[in-house]
């Protein structure tokens, strides 16, 4: 039994992790039922009828709101049937071991990579061995936890294809509004980021798949269960450029036609030629994200972001709306060492990038510490108090704020001016097609905006009280006529 605690948001297609662990058990026989909340609306019921039968339970977890579901259903199983064993893998775990094993409801952690370590311990549950020598593996002994060493990345291409046919893609697209299948072509990123655990899980290696097989899947999978957008989970998916193009041209020669996207850093693409990048858009490339993170070169040095230049930024915006490519850039504010005129260059920066080119959007968050990020003994210097237990990680979602230095009026002078930019930017873009419109708002609101984000002054933010009124108005207007309105993301814009 394979659980996906729930998160929040629609689903990005099925949980792939699950799908990847799953394919290595089938092939040597072993039945696997994926069951998360979307698949199965009483979720907690069916886990505890399947547990009768069950070998093992494996659950998924990522820092944030899944915990919440995962201690919950983990803690319900074991009460059931005491005798079943509870192993936990992914993200989480793999990075705060000890706090989650030390967890009464969890036997065993699987680090890292997950399918040749679960595999192995299946097996050996199956057969009634013991669990010592299982490479990749943290588990209770009795009173002792043992830390088996460490198992190498495993090369993906000699893995096997994800288990997507366990699922049924119909039911993720009623939620998601559509047919989408999340795909994976490459782990690792060679890149040292240190506020990113991606170093520590994949060891700096870009692991990919030959352009061959990542043709082959999509064009087998993609008719199959009539998809209509990819969306790939590689860290960086541009690593190797020449590889990128080859998927690129593969897909465009087999005549199918969907969308897809993947996130990347701003070097790769802006060393791109033009003629590349509107080769992934011919091939269906519709929007890429970017953790361009900052909009001063000294705070992208303390993130560790060397690699990463501002006018690849600018470069990055010019050849993506050329080929007509719509990006993400997120911007993380309040990282150590960021001080105030920084933050004002990051604005001013993104700003005039999307002054220019009206494809990019910004997704501006304030920086969360998630467990093993490089960082943080230099955090804890700072006074940010680390989570002491598996369940206090739980309300760590994006945005929460954690950092003591960003408190009281500082933090209330970065929410104004975060108003401000975000206003600025929806400005820009719902004017965009009505000329008229767009010179006489610019005039009266966007002038002062820009002056205020320029200045960094926010008092007596008489523009805001406007859009919120406006807001409030448009919201009254579409309810009267029954219109559903879409929830507002107000953090991308
Ligand atoms: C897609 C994705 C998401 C999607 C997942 C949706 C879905 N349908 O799967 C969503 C949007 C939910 C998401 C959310 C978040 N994400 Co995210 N996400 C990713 C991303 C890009 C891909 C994950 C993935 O599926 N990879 C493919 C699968 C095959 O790999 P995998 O999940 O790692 O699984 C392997 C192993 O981990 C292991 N394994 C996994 N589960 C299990 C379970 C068992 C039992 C076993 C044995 C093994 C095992 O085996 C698998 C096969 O090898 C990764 C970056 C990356 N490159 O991996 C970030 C990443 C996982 N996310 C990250 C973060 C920070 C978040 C958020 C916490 C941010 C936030 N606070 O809002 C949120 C979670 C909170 C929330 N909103 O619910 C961080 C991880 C931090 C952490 N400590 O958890 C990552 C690594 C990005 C990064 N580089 O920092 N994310
Ligand atoms: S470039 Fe992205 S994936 Fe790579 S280390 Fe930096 S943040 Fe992590």
């Amino acid at each position: 039994m394979l659980f996906y605690p729930p998160y929040d948001g629609p689903p990005l297609g099925a949980p792939l992790a699950l799908l990847y662990l799953a394919s290595p058990l089938r092939q040597v026989g072993f039945e696997v039922k994926v069951i998360d909340n979307f698949l199965t609306a009483d979720y907690e019921q069916a886990l505890l009828r399947e547990s009768e039968n069950a070998l093992c339970l494996g659950i998924s977890m990522l820092t944030g709101p899944q915990i919440a579901a995962a201690v919950r259903v983990a803690r319900q199983v074991k009460r059931h049937r005491p005798s079943l064993p509870v192993v936990f893998g992914g993200w989480h775990p793999s990075l705060a071991v000890d706090q989650t094993l030390g967890e009464p409801f969890v036997d065993a952690i699987v680090r890292g990579q997950g399918e040749l370590t679960f595999l192995e311990l299946v097996q050996r549950i199956a057969e009634g061995q013991d669990w010592h020598g299982v490479r990749g593996l943290s588990f209770k002994d009795g009173g002792d936890i043992i830390h088996q060493p460490e198992r190498p990345v495993a090369n993906i291409n000699d893995l096997p294809r994800p288990a997507y046919e366990l699922v049924d893609h119909g039911i993720y697209a009623k939620h998601s509004g559509i047919r989408q299948l999340a795909y994976t072509t490459s782990v690792g990123c060679p890149y040292q980021c240190n506020y990113c655990t991606d170093q520590v899980f994949y060891k700096r290696r870009f692991n990919a798949y030959h352009v061959e097989r990542v043709v082959n899947d999509l064009t087998e999978l993609v008719p199959r269960y009539e998809i209509e957008d990819v969306p790939l989970f590689d860290s960086n998916f541009l690593v190797d450029r020449k590889r990128a193009l080859a998927i690129a041209r593969g897909i465009v020669d087999s005549g199918l036609t969907f969308r897809w996207d993947f996130q990347t850093s701003t070097d790769f693409l802006a060393t791109m030629t033009e003629d590349e990048v509107r080769l992934l858009a011919e091939s269906g490339v519709y929007h890429i994200g970017f953790g361009t993170e900052s909009g001063s070169q000294e705070v992208l040095n303390l993130m560790n972001k060397r690699f990463q230049h501002l006018e690849q930024m600018v470069e990055t915006a010019r050849k993506a709306d050329l080929a007509g490519i719509h990006v993400v850039f997120n911007i993380i504010l309040g990282y150590p060492g960021e001080t105030e005129e920084h933050r004002q260059q990051t604005f001013r920066f993104m700003s005039d990038i999307a002054k220019q080119y009206w494809n990019v959007s910004f997704s501006p968050n304030i920086f969360t510490p998630y467990p093993g990020i490089p960082i943080w003994p230099q955090l804890k210097k700072m006074g940010v108090h680390q989570p002491q237990s598996l369940e206090e990680w739980e309300p760590l979602a994006l945005g929460v704020n954690v950092l003591p230095w960003l408190q009281g009026e500082e933090l209330r002078r970065l929410k104004r001016s975060l108003e401000y930019f975000l206003l600025n930017n929806q400005l820009r873009k719902a004017t965009k097609k009505i000329p008229w419109l767009r010179r006489n708002v610019r005039r009266a609101l966007g002038a002062p905006i820009r002056w205020r984000i320029g200045k960094n002054r926010y008092s007596f933010p008489w523009e805001l009280w406007v859009s919120r009124t406006v807001e409030k108005v448009v919201t009254r207007r579409s309810l009267l006529t029954g219109q559903a309105l879409p929830k507002q993301t107000q953090e991308v814009c």
